[in-house]
């Protein structure tokens, strides 16, 4: 064999990934797509490539120098399994079966035990980028061995987008971590866009301005520290002109928003874990009211009279892109605190600042920002949330007061901010001296003898409710 890398599965993002690699020097790339005119009209289109063309799965096999290292592109799921089974016939041990779909992490790890006794590597790698990323340089997140990641690493950091000098993929840790940190990566990027469209409604319904001086705010907000790609698009967006009609492009979209799931699936792993990601949250019900129409119409026909919208000072964007900043350090603190759950949970030694730089490029929520995160857990890998580094607790120091006003005056205003209010919840409630769940843990003794602890004595007590209400040991 000559190719020292495969590619299976040549849709766009396979296409593009192999187009990718052979761009690279000192690759030579193999591909086998199940319909071979796929194959076909790639190598046809990309003679430039030198792409090894197999046919058969055998004869993409025999193409690849050993390891044998594979890349599958395939429809996530059912299609995923049958090409990993036709690799793991055909492959020896210490080759290399990778997957980069967007697989749930659970399944990867479930599918590394299943290879694993054959002595063939299988490797979960989540890529971030879309098609654009996975052609020009996307952001990569490699789970699997360390042993697989000599050879793979290279190879993935040969195609990688490149930030400051430095390919954007670092080795996450193993089985599935590499699948489970680009889940985080969408649940983080469903609450940012949230949190943008909420920054959107705000100046747009209170502040009063039209869709294109909404757009020359965030175009502004993307020379400072918001600097990021989702506002730099927001931009574009709110700039764009309805050819149709003439109107502004966001009034002529339905007002629904569709998800494919690995918010969802951020937020039911984060539940299982415990861990409050509130924010994240938010962002994927925000999408699921967004399209329930009968409901939202029902409401809208009993709701006589909308409250006035509160006038607000000309410094009122400032005071957005003060809470906007505060809301989106939170949202990346509870995804961190994600991260740092599930490597508990799953035995991974996850760098976070490396997470931090690797998406500083080729993925959807790339930002200047992500450096503040990288500096802040490479200064101390043990802060107990991002809120705690020097930077961000500034930061939100000095944003508070403003966060606050935009929240009250969406909350009189009757505007939606619940990505922003739940932020400043979450924050208050880690800032609060005593929190009300004293009073939670008071009834769950009253109605079911749960027991609670005392601020003043180690152990676990309970009142006698029924009785002479005097208090027990437990
Ligand atoms: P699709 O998800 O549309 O899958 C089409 C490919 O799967 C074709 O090559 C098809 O072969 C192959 N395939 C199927 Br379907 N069933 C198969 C089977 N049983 N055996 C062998 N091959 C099978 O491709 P895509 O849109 O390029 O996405 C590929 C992966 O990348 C997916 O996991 C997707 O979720 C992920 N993705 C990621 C991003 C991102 O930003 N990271 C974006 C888009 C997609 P055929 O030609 O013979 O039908």
């Amino acid at each position: 064999g000559a190719a020292n890398i495969g590619v299976v599965g040549l849709a766009v993002m396979g296409s593009n990934l192999a187009r990718n690699l052979a761009s690279r020097e000192g690759n030579s790339v193999a591909v086998y797509n199940r319909t071979y005119a796929r194959t076909e009209s790639l190598v046809t289109e990309h003679p430039e490539a030198g792409f090894i063309a197999g046919k058969s799965i055998d004869e993409f096999v025999a193409s690849l120098a050993k390891p044998r290292t594979a890349i599958i592109m395939v429809q996530a799921g059912a299609g995923t399994d049958a090409v990993i089974d036709q690799l793991a016939e055909r492959f020896e041990p210490g080759d290399i079966i990778v997957d980069g779909g967007n697989a749930n992490f659970q399944d990867t790890i479930a599918r590394e035990q299943r290879i694993a006794p054959t002595g063939i590597h299988f490797v979960g790698v989540g890529i971030s980028g879309g098609e654009e990323g996975a052609l020009k340089g996307p952001s990569i997140m490699p789970g699997g061995s360390e042993e697989s990641y000599r050879t793979l690493g290279p190879i993935l950091a040969s195609i990688a987008a490149v930030v400051a000098g430095e390919p954007c993929v670092t080795h996450v840790g193993t089985n599935g971590a590499g699948h489970f940190v680009k889940m985080i990566h969408n649940g983080i990027e469903y609450a940012d866009m949230q949190l943008i469209g909420e920054a959107y409604d705000l100046l747009r319904t209170v502040g009063g301005l039209p869709p294109h001086a909404v757009a020359d705010i965030f175009a502004r907000w993307n020379e400072g520290p918001l600097e990021s790609y989702l506002v730099e698009i927001t931009a574009d967006i709110l700039r764009h002109v309805d050819q149709a009609t003439g109107l502004p492009f966001v009034d002529v979209v339905l007002d629904q928003a569709g998800s494919k799931g690995t918010g969802v699936w951020t937020v039911q792993n984060a539940l299982d874990l415990g861990v409050p990601v509130g924010g994240i949250a938010e962002a994927v019900f925000a999408r699921a009211v967004s399209g329930k129409a009968e409901q939202r119409a029902a409401v809208r026909r009993l709701v006589t009279s909308r409250p006035e919208v509160q006038k607000v000072s000309p410094e009122f964007a400032e005071d957005v892109s003060a809470a906007l900043y505060a809301s989106k350090i939170v949202a990346y603190a509870q995804g961190f605190d994600a991260i740092t759950a599930g490597a508990e949970k799953y035995g991974w030694n996850i760098h976070k600042d490396q997470i931090a730089k690797i998406w500083r490029g080729g993925c959807i929520i790339r930002a200047r920002f992500l450096d503040r995160i990288t500096q802040a857990y490479t200064e101390n890998p043990d802060i107990t949330t991002l809120l705690e580094a020097p930077y961000f607790a500034q930061a939100v120091a000095d944003g508070e007061a403003a966060w606050r006003r935009v929240v009250a005056t969406a909350a009189l205003s009757g505007v939606p901010v619940p990505g922003f209010s739940s932020a400043l919840s979450y924050y208050d409630s880690l800032a609060a001296e005593r929190l009300p769940a004293a009073l939670v843990q008071g009834q769950r003794d009253f109605f079911g003898a749960h027991t609670y602890r005392r601020t003043d004595r180690d152990g676990a007590f309970h009142t006698l409710w029924g009785g002479d209400r005097s208090e027990v040991t437990a």
